[in-house]
């Protein structure tokens, strides 16, 4: 596939970034969350170097938008990969509780160390981090049980750092999505864009949708739950092959948007976030290189 040119990364991102650098001194665990969809293009490259030494816990979020024998392939391949992930549903609150005894138990190391060099006992400080509108907001909201932050369908509802206190044991970071500054994976930025996870003024949305046809017309089980092929026909009651996603694009235009083909990219899109496209995992497990 060509490469589609998507590079973003706007002013409020690098505002972030600077005041992210201030206040990591002050973080004792990261919450490195990621999109289930998208798993690997939604792991930040950079996230190793802000976590540094401290604790970091992987939490994969949007657990409810793939298929569960999707999620368990992932589970297996990322404990061999030496991850102990954290599987969340940030809408609903699956989760939350592992993820509250993960900075819990962050905090009782913490507080043993500050015991051991004669310092008073203090609430955990965890920062959640991960790209744009992978659900970060909506977990701190499960978490403390209220609607603490904003939290939006889209990607950059949240501009600045804050800070949620839980009352006692964790203190929580809320960050904006971030950005690498450079998107060098161009394959692994379309991903994110089909995901929303980087912000719609980043690319145009007739090549990221027919992007999205490709994959699903080549998706297979566990990936998904059955094939797409026949649901996408019925949904949009067109008989053009996914596989052309140009042509199955115009068609679909012909039949639902006065044949405006970016208008209906819009549609695919929205409905695929939304979840009525079924549950879809869009990356799934890379084989090792020995097998
Ligand atoms: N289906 C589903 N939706 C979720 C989940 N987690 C969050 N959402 C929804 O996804 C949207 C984005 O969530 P946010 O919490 O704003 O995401 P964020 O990572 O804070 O986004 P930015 O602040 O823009 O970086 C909201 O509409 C949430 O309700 C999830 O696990 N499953
Ligand atoms: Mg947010």
């Amino acid at each position: 596939m060509d490469s589609p040119g998507i590079q973003w990364y706007p002013g409020h991102i690098a505002r972030a970034e600077k005041q992210l650098r201030q206040q990591l001194d002050r973080v004792d665990l990261v919450l490195e969350v990621c999109d289930a969809r998208i798993l690997l293009a939604s792991r930040h490259p950079c996230l190793e170097s802000w976590a540094g030494n401290r604790p970091r816990v992987m939490v994969v979020n949007r657990q409810d938008m793939i298929p569960p024998a999707a999620r368990s392939c992932w589970h297996r391949w990322l404990q061999q990969h030496g991850e102990n992930p954290i599987w969340c549903d940030g809408r609903r609150g699956g989760g939350s509780k592992a993820l509250l005894q993960a900075a819990v138990d962050a905090g009782v190391a913490l507080n043993a160390r500050r015991q051991q060099r004669g310092l008073r006992p203090r609430p955990v400080r965890a920062l959640m981090l991960g790209f744009p509108n992978v659900g970060k907001s909506a977990l701190i909201n499960r978490l403390v049980g209220r609607r603490a932050v904003a939290s939006e369908r889209r990607a950059g509802v949240t501009r600045s750092l804050q800070w949620v206190r839980m009352g006692g044991q964790v203190d929580l970071l809320d960050a904006p999505g971030i950005l690498p500054t450079r998107l060098q994976d161009q394959q692994a930025a379309l991903l994110l864009a089909i995901c929303d996870d980087i912000g719609q003024a980043a690319y145009d949305h007739e090549p990221v949708a027919q992007a999205l046809l490709q994959y699903l017309a080549n998706l297979v089980p566990p990936q998904v739950d059955e094939r797409l092929t026949g649901l996408l026909a019925t949904r949009y009651g067109i008989t053009a092959d996914p596989r052309v996603p140009h042509r199955w694009l115009q068609a679909a235009a012909d039949e639902h948007t006065s044949g405006c083909a970016a208008r209906m990219a819009r549609r695919l899109l929205d409905d695929f976030r939304k979840g009525h496209l079924g549950a879809v995992a869009l990356q799934a497990p890379q084989p090792s290189p020995d097998g």
